[in-house]
């Protein structure tokens, strides 16, 4: 388990409490102390204990595992899922060595198949070859979590492509049905995930068709709500809107910088979702949920596209150390396993920091603050197991709380955290270093919530560290402060490639070696100056200081847009078509309003096109967004196209912005591509597009 010094929640949350008309007292339980008025939204005990759990595990494992697919379209025949060697036990395992505290597991993603044997339903388990159709994954997962001291929770799509009735009232009736069999027959669940993605094309029973529902209303939320309830009162429940949990608004893992677990009651968005509203009425905390692959489901070809145990501290810091929960998807591959290339990367993610964690430099410390509510708020609580300083409440801007350390102490990552059940009190606030007598400051944030952790550029060294708040919304009450050092990890570099085919290394570490290969093999040249890859090739490089090196990375380039031509694009901007490689805000290619998008490209001599590459915009214009399908044609003279060579929807565009792979099932020469996008996610006027690449390799 990963030691997180969060600790124990008092018996009765401040929601309640305000609920009941109270106001929170400190965890020593002294009936006479005076008590400190909570600040705005407070969270319920549900809430508490789901804050506590930090980091847990997503568990995409279902019919596209087999497929290759991200979004299964419905006609899959349950006898595809076919694992090998199943293993329940082996994925606990590897959230374990990752340090997770829980798994939520894809019961039913949006094709429709279900990983239990549901009564209302053959598209299931109960069809497929593992252990002859007598398989329940859903129980084995949730029977190997309990054994293992981890939490269980499950994802039922709302959006079925497989259910003839979906789109109608009946539809609604069994989907219903299917949670109540979920919420009762795989014991305590810690929390029960609703997916945003709704209606569209679809099997449906053999009708082909598309479906278009109202989300906010056709699936009855305030039922599901009350189903949830009455068979899991302890399960919080993720959805798009008023649900306990809201979703951080991208796949990548970034919550905002701040991210305010409470939210107002207008609409959710992706921006309200990736900061929260500051003093809204309501406790709303933020999951981040990513991936540790490009890819929710497993696919052979991103084996080398873990993230590195360094990555995962970098998001570890974009998520949970901006007070967020961590939900990290670890998706079992065809055997019905985690992959080995992940399970190495969760090992050393765990030992970085637990070897943090281990030893709390703060510990001995004396503890001064600008003031004291009273008795049983005292400062020397932020270091102990339970119980939190408040201040005077009339003490807030300015207000500090200061660490007096028996020695000098090397650190570099200081974990704060608010006794958020009096509410989300402090704004901004500096922490300062005794340097020679003087205050020097080395971090400014606002927000620090159930938890706020900073990650320094360089170690400190003093024995004297305070907490200095800018602006508070209400006098700090703070339970923890705690000072660790980081083991020496070096990140691994970046690679970019420019349009013209130049590639180059960067590292955002000082004094660092990197080293490089083109061969496939183990880098070993030493690279100091940008590489040619004009044609494609597969560089892996690695970054090195002294002894410690970093993970490799390794990218795998086609072929450059040198000397490539726009033929057509009905809009506007198709220079940018052509440039893959951007930074955030790089302008994209749009549309005319309404109409579909039509590209030909000329991509300077024939190739044998195995597939396309489409890069989303990274900043949608207002009313634009990325497209929603396509179709292909490759030609070798602008005549002849003949019948396309693939035609599909990009799965999941709309939430995972990043390049989609494209694949043509029979590769077809040509020097003409030409790309046919008929409409825009989720009912949006405008296509937008990044960039466009072609595979050959
Ligand atoms: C998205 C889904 O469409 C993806 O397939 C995935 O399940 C992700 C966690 O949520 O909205």
């Amino acid at each position: 388990m990963l030691l997180s010094r969060r600790k124990a929640i008092i018996g009765i949350g401040a929601g309640t409490a305000s609920l009941l008309g109270l106001s929170a007292c400190s965890h020593i339980g002294n009936e006479n102390m005076a008590r400190i008025a909570p600040f705005g939204a407070t969270p319920s005990n549900r809430h508490l204990a789901w804050h506590d759990l930090e980091t847990y595990g997503f568990v995409h494992f279902s019919m596209n595992t087999f497929t290759d697919r991200e979004w299964g379209y419905g006609d899959e025949h349950p006898s595809l899922f076919n694992p090998t060697d199943f293993s329940a036990r082996q994925i606990v395992d590897s959230a374990k060595a990752g340090g997770l505290r829980g798994l939520i597991l894809t019961a039913k993603h949006h094709d429709g198949f279900c990983l239990w044997p549901s009564q209302y339903t053959e598209h299931s388990v109960k069809n497929c070859p593992y252990k002859g159709g007598k398989g329940d994954i859903v129980g084995e997962l949730s029977k190997a979590c309990a054994k293992a001291g981890l939490k269980f929770g499950v994802y039922l799509s709302p959006w079925d492509r497989n259910h003839a009735e979906y789109g109608r009232p009946a539809y609604v009736a069994y989907y219903h049905n299917q949670l109540e069999e979920l919420t009762t027959g795989y014991g305590p669940l810690f929390e029960v995930w609703f997916d945003g993605a709704n209606g569209g094309d679809g099997y449906y029973g053999g009708a082909r068709e598309r479906r278009k529902i109202e989300a906010a209303t056709y699936y009855q939320w305030d039922k599901i709500r009350e189903i949830v309830r009455r068979n899991q009162p302890d399960a919080v429940m993720f959805a798009d809107e008023h649900m306990d949990v809201r979703w951080v608004g991208n796949e990548k893992g970034v919550a905002g910088d701040p991210c305010w677990p409470t939210v107002d009651e207008t609409p959710y968005t992706m921006p309200k979702g990736n900061k929260g509203v500051r003093g809204g009425h309501i406790w709303n905390p933020a999951e981040t949920n990513t991936s540790i692959r490009p890819g929710w489901f497993w696919h052979a070809d991103e084996n080398d596209k873990v993230r590195s145990p360094a990555n995962l501290l970098r998001l570890y810091m974009t998520s949970v150390g901006r007070g967020t929960n961590l939900l990290l998807n670890l998706p079992p591959d065809r055997r019905g396993r985690i992959h080995e290339a992940d399970v190495a990367s969760l090992t050393g993610f765990k030992a970085i920091l637990d070897q943090a964690y281990s030893a709390d430099l703060a510990e001995g410390a004396i503890v001064f603050a600008s003031s004291t509510f009273g008795r049983g708020y005292e400062s020397g609580n932020v270091l102990k197991d339970t119980g939190y300083w408040a201040a005077k409440e009339t003490d807030r801007q300015g207000a500090w709380l200061q660490l007096a350390l028996p020695k000098v102490e090397r650190f570099d990552f200081i974990r704060l955290e608010e006794a958020i059940e009096l509410g989300v009190r402090v704004d901004t606030f500096v922490l300062e270093i005794d340097a020679g007598g003087d205050w020097q400051e080395i971090a400014r944030h606002t927000g620090i919530g159930h938890q706020r952790i900073v990650r320094l550029d360089q170690p400190v060294a003093t024995d004297k560290i305070r907490l200095r708040t800018l602006s508070a919304a209400a006098s700090p009450a703070l339970s923890s402060f705690h000072l660790y050092l980081l083991p020496a990890i070096v990140e691994e570099p970046s690679i970019k490639r420019a349009a013209d085919g130049t590639v180059t290394i960067e590292s955002a570490e000082d004094s660092v070696e990197i080293l490089y290969s083109l061969d496939g093999q183990a880098p070993s040249a030493v690279y100091s100056t940008p590489v040619s890859l004009g044609e494609g090739g597969t560089l892996k490089a690695l970054a090195r200081r002294g002894d410690n090196e970093s993970a490799v990375v390794t990218v795998d380039f086609d072929v450059a847009p040198l000397n490539w031509k726009i033929i057509r694009a009905n809009g506007e901007g198709s220079d940018a078509i052509l440039s893959r490689y951007k930074g955030w805000n790089a302008a994209a290619f749009t549309g005319p309003p309404g109409q579909a998008v039509e590209i030909v490209l000329d991509v300077a001599r024939s190739y044998k096109l195995k597939g396309f590459t489409l890069q989303p915009a990274s900043q949608n214009p207002y009313g634009a967004g990325p497209p929603a399908a396509f179709t292909a044609w490759v030609s070798e003279n602008l005549n002849d196209w003949g019948a396309p060579v693939a035609q599909d929807e990009f799965s999941n565009i709309a939430a995972n912005r990043s390049e989609q792979y494209i694949r043509f099932e029979t590769a077809k020469a040509g020097r003409y591509l030409k790309i046919r996008l008929p409409k825009a996610v989720n009912g949006l006027e405008v296509i937008a597009v990044g960039g466009i690449g072609i595979i050959t390799r």
